[in-house]
């Protein structure tokens, strides 16, 4: 399974939009089909300027990208835990996603109707967070029960994870995130199987019009958010953006110049999305086929060679690794090697962001 974000926010401010456009970016950048696995999931290429320059170097005859899954799910209203609009049950798909992207309303449209009145960043955002918490207090409450019947019965070892349970859902009660409170990767591993929504990293994306671009009014009030929340901020076009997506690949960066848009929102968001998981690329050069892959950071050289093939793991010998920098200086792995560049890393190596890599392996 790929590395998958979960787009959520209230009705009606442009998710499924956005989702829809992220196809045509990943499109973009290199040819990789949207595929669609069902009406709520699809996979998109993360745009890599690495991976471009290095295609330009060594013209390999396919060029793979690598990818994230997006998750597009029905909108959160107030309430929803309660049954409100769709309820809160279709959270169940994006328990298992690894990230979470929210979508913010920041455009005023008198046709679409807003579900809380008037558009408002602040209160909008606070819905969610509510709901979000609502859900895994749901989740933590059973598990708790659970585990206290099953200590009655005399079943050991379950006093830790009640103890850190109840300390999560303390802090959930009083409307916080208990990020910051858990003791670090320890506590996390206790209680990854719960797939806490609040546990997850977050993107809030602001989804603005072309009034809101100038005039940064609704911006400046979900950056504030960010700012405290320590969460970074993408904001988009999103509607515009959906438009020009639709436009032939050559025409799109002409037209968001036009409109004073220096990077896409969607390219950011596949950016950004990246980063939050905190992942990083390596890339392969075999058969005339140029391709990236993901990993997250610190992972050994062994374990990144599994990802291509559980052979290559179990017989891994070595790895041929040349950096970034100097496979561009160079201009091919022939000339690295030459200038000496080409190290040989033992299985203890940490895969470095944009190393090129030949796995060394026995059958
Ligand atoms: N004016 C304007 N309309 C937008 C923008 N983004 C989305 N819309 C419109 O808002 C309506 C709802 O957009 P969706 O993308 O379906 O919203 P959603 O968040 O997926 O909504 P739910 O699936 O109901 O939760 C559509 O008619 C969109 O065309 C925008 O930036 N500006
Ligand atoms: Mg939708």
């Amino acid at each position: 399974m790929g590395f998958s974000c979960g787009i959520i926010g209230l009705p009606n401010v442009g998710k499924s939009t956005i989702f829809n456009a992220l196809s045509s970016a990943g499109a973009e950048v290199a040819n990789y089909p949207f595929c669609t696995i069902d009406p709520n999931k699809g996979i998109v290429a993360v745009p890599d300027e690495r991976l471009d320059k290095l295609a330009e170097l060594i013209k390999p005859k396919k060029k793979i990208p690598t990818t994230l899954e997006f998750w597009d799910v029905a909108g959160l209203v107030k309430g929803a835990s309660k049954g409100e609009g769709l309820g809160n049950r279709f959270l169940g798909h994006i328990r298992n996603v690894d990230a979470l992207i929210h979508v913010v309303r920041c455009f005023e449209d008198e046709n679409i109707a807003h579900v809380n009145g008037p558009v408002n960043p602040k209160n909008d955002v606070d819905i969610i967070k509510t709901e979000l918490i609502i859900a895994d207090l749901e989740i933590i409450e059973k598990r708790i029960e659970k585990l206290s019947r099953l200590k009655k019965v005399g079943a050991k070892g379950t006093d830790e994870e009640l103890s850190l349970l109840k300390k999560i859902q303390n802090i959930l009660y009083e409307g916080k995130n208990p990020k910051a409170l858990l003791n670090g990767d320890k506590d996390l591993k206790q209680i990854k199987e719960l797939n806490l929504l609040s546990l997850k990293p977050v993107l809030y994306v602001a989804n603005i019009d072309e009034k809101e671009l100038k005039e940064k009014k609704f911006v400046k009030e979900i950056k504030e958010i960010a700012d405290k929340d320590g969460t970074k901020l993408v904001t988009i076009v999103g509607k515009l953006e959906a438009e020009i997506a639709e436009l032939p690949f050559e025409d799109r960066d002409i037209f968001l110049k036009e409109m004073g848009i220096i990077e896409s929102g969607l390219k950011q968001i596949i950016k950004e999305g990246y980063a939050l998981l905190r992942l990083i690329t390596f890339y392969t050069t075999v058969n005339q086929q140029l391709r990236a892959w993901t990993i997250p950071e610190g992972t050994p050289a062994p374990i990144a060679a599994g990802k291509i093939h559980s052979d290559m793991e179990r017989g891994f010998i070595k790895a041929e690794v040349i950096t970034f920098n100097d496979f561009i200086k160079c201009g091919s792995e022939f000339a690295a090697k030459e200038k000496g560049l080409l190290k040989i890393e033992g299985k203890e190596y940490i895969i470095k962001d944009g190393d090129i890599i030949h796995f060394r392996f026995n059958v």
